[in-house]
């Protein structure tokens, strides 16, 4: 039997695979070769996808800890009796401290609709649990390309296809989205040119025709000098300018202060680089920028696609099928799905909980008040991808803290629960993909019944619900209940049937060529009354980071470090502890450059301390011309238990949060670096 299925990973891509199935036991999976966007291949953590649903390490049954918090020591109980203990507990927080005491923590571990949401939200809004704010990755994009467009819809990203110029701005495509590179290659066939611009020389930089390197968090200065140029030398679009944008005439006067020069002192960059790009941005047709995640990750995350949304604006780059600008194409795939009837927020009945940030993990463990009682982590593993990982560590220590996770592995955020409950892998349960990196929403069938006693993200709430003996009905739906509800306008066994279907998107591939924004003078807006009323300069701006290089702390710790996604056999922090991933990967190291290195004494054999107030790790050292002088890698995603000192890149990272979005500056991280060994 072969079974079609999406990928469930936090990734853009949402592939299509098929499970080949003999006697109830998945014996191989490969890409869907009818897959338009995937096209029948997976890549180097998913072609080993069956290793991971059958290795040994896979948790089956619930488990109760008996070591200390953090050893890692269980043993098996049965489901019955796991619930029961997580009822109990429930419910004597509920009593005792109220539902705030309760503390929902979730990712995107599985990106599927219903393992995201549905019965968990539905639950812990019954409940009136504290809410969560995920907002780890693309909601800071979204917020900021809104505040300019009203909307963070970009175009369809195999329209790049078409384009002349693809500016690949603070993306890692090759790595991180592997699968859009096909694209891009045949645009190049056809004449198009590659700009990469990023801190670092990916492997997608050394793809391109032209990489330019600014210091990390200082693009917006690049940004102002380009509109700087674009202006001054009349290459902008007057006519779309003056049909769909408001504020032209400020943003021209603000800008006339930021000649390439000036912006050139700020991020590194040579003017000269900076006036080709602005030229080539404007005289080129179709243009397009192509951007994802990783520059969100700053104090002025926000703000820095906000600036970047004002570029094709300029330059009427939108007017183009294959110009403007394209991220996540997440917002096209949920105008499909409606959320409150997925979500039931109205169970809430009025009440309006406290919202904790997922950012700030560690300070709500160890200082929110009303404190946090229970915490219940699934889709997630917060030990390994939230900054400042060792105040995340204090919180989990804590002997009156009340933790429960489920995940098919003991992660190093399982080794700190107090029961440990069995999830079933991607090929084992029903669900839906909406894919951000394409236009298709991908169904996934269950290939084979969970192992052991694994239940999927729904059931496992049905089952606490059930436990705590909760009356509220929709809490017990069945999961094609839950898939034809969120889904109103879609025909699902049709879905089922086709193994996807495209969303709705203009037919023209032109988003916004005739205008439309949906900001409230329903202009692209250069300038804006809402960011003012939110107390944000009401135009583009560039705020020097403070934990930058020209912040108080470079004193200390001079060096800016990076904790990218470096690894084409990792998935965040999935992966890395399975045979023929981490172990090919070679283990963590810090990149350095040359100059910083001999400053310090340091060479290719050395083992170096890297370390700032937040914490420190021992590492082996690669000397290295992919950063500048300056800026310092270490590729994230190892556990602790693959670190030489057991402290992770997040233990240095910072928790900041971005201007806007909520998001968090993990990249905004000062820190020293000594010879150790
Ligand atoms: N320093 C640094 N930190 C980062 C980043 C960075 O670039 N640098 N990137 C950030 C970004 S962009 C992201 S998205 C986050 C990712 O952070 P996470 O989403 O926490 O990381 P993942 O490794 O994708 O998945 C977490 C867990 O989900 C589990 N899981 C998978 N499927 C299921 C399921 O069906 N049910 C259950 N219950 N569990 C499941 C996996 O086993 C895994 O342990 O990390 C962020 N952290
Ligand atoms: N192989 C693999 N693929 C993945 C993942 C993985 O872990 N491994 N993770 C998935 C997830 S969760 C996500 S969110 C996506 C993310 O996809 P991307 O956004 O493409 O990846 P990131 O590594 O987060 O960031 C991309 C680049 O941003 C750069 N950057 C950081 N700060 C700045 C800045 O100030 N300016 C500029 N111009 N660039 C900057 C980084 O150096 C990095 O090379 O990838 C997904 N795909
Ligand atoms: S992780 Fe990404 S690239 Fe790999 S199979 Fe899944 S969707 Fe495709
Ligand atoms: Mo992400």
């Amino acid at each position: 039997m072969r079974v079609h299925g999406t990928c469930h990973h936090d990734c853009p891509d949402s592939c299509g695979w098929v499970v080949t199935v003999e006697d109830g036991r998945a014996v191989d999976m490969s890409g869907d070769p009818e897959h338009p966007f995937s096209q029948g291949e997976l890549c180097p953590k998913v072609n080993r996808f069956l290793d991971r649903v059958h290795s040994p390490d896979r948790v089956l049954r619930p488990l109760r800890r008996v070591g200390a918090k953090g050893e890692g020591r269980f043993t098996e109980i049965t489901w019955e009796e796991a619930t029961s203990v997580i009822a109990d507990r429930l419910h004597s927080t509920i009593a005792n401290h109220g539902a705030e005491g309760i503390l929902p923590f979730s990712d995107a571990g599985n990106q599927g609709m219903l393992a995201l949401s549905g019965i968990s939200s539905r639950f812990f809004h019954h409940l009136g649990a504290t809410r969560l704010i995920r907002a780890l990755c693309g909601p800071t994009v979204g917020a900021g390309v809104r505040m300019t467009n009203g909307s963070s819809l970009g175009f369809d990203p195999l329209d790049l296809e078409h384009s002349k110029l693809i500016i690949l701005w603070g993306t890692n495509t090759r790595l991180t989205n592997r699968h859009l590179w096909p694209t891009i290659e045949s645009a190049r066939g056809r004449g198009a040119r590659v700009i990469v611009i990023d801190p670092l020389r990916t492997i997608t930089a050394d793809s391109a025709d032209v990489f330019i390197q600014p210091k990390a968090g200082t693009d917006i200065a690049m940004m102002l000098a380009m509109m700087n140029v674009i202006i001054s030398e009349d290459l902008v679009d007057r006519e779309w300018i003056d049909e769909f944008t408001l504020g032209f005439d400020e943003l021209a006067a603000h800008v006339a202060a930021w000649s390439p020069a000036r912006a050139a002192e700020s991020c590194g960059v040579e003017s000269e680089a900076i006036i080709s790009l602005a030229h080539e941005f404007a005289t080129t047709r179709p243009a397009a920028i192509r951007t994802l995640v990783g520059p969100e990750h700053h104090e002025n995350g926000a703000m820095f696609f906000r600036t970047l949304a004002c570029l094709p604006a300029l330059t009427g780059a939108w007017r183009d099928r294959g110009g403007g600008l394209t991220r996540s194409v997440g917002s096209w795939q949920e105008q499909l799905i409606d959320e409150a009837a997925l979500d039931r927020p109205d169970l809430l009945a009025g009440r309006s909980p406290r919202v904790i940030n997922m950012s700030r993990l560690g300070e709500a463990l160890t200082e929110a008040d009303p404190a946090v009682h229970d915490l219940i982590v699934w889709n997630a593993n917060p030990m390994v991808t939230i900054p400042n990982r060792e105040l995340v560590r204090q919180g989990l220590e804590r002997d009156d803290l009340f933790c429960v996770v489920h995940d098919q592995f003991i992660t190093d955020t399982a080794r700190y629960a107090d029961i440990v409950l069995p999830a079933t892998t991607h090929i084992e349960a029903v669900d839906v993909v909406p894919a951000w990196g394409h236009l298709w929403l991908g169904w996934n069938e269950a290939a084979i019944e969970p192992l052991g006693e694994a239940v999927s993200n729904t059931e496992c709430f049905r089952r606490i619900a059930r436990a705590m003996d909760l009356t509220e009905p929709s809490l017990y739906d069945d999961d094609l209940t839950l898939i034809r509800d969120a889904l109103p306008t879609v025909d699902i066994d049709n879905l089922r049937e086709e193994h996807r279907l495209r969303v709705p998107y203009p037919e023209s591939g032109l988003p916004w060529a005739d205008g439309g924004f949906p900001t409230r003078s329903g202009r692209v807006e250069f300038a804006s009354e809402d960011l003012e009323a939110l107390g944000h300069p009401r135009l583009p701006d560039y705020t020097p980071p403070r934990e930058g290089p020209e912040g108080p702390l470079a004193d200390r710790y001079p060096l800016q470090l990076l904790t990218p996604k470096h690894h084409l056999r990792f998935l965040n922090s999935s992966y890395t502890h399975l045979p023929g991933h981490g172990d090919r990967e070679g283990g963590p190291f810090l990149e350095i450059h040359q100059v910083d290195a001999d400053a310090r004494g340091i060479d290719g054999d050395s083992t170096a301390l890297v370390h700032n107030d937040r914490g420190s790790m021992s590492l082996p050292v690669r000397i290295t011309d992919r950063v500048r002088p300056g800026t310092v890698v270490v590729p994230w995603g190892w556990w602790a238990d693959q670190h030489p000192d057991g402290n992770v890149a997040n233990s240095l990272t910072n928790d900041t949060l971005t201007d806007w979005g909520g998001g968090v500056a993990f990249n905004d991280t000062l820190v020293e670096v000594r010879r150790s060994a």
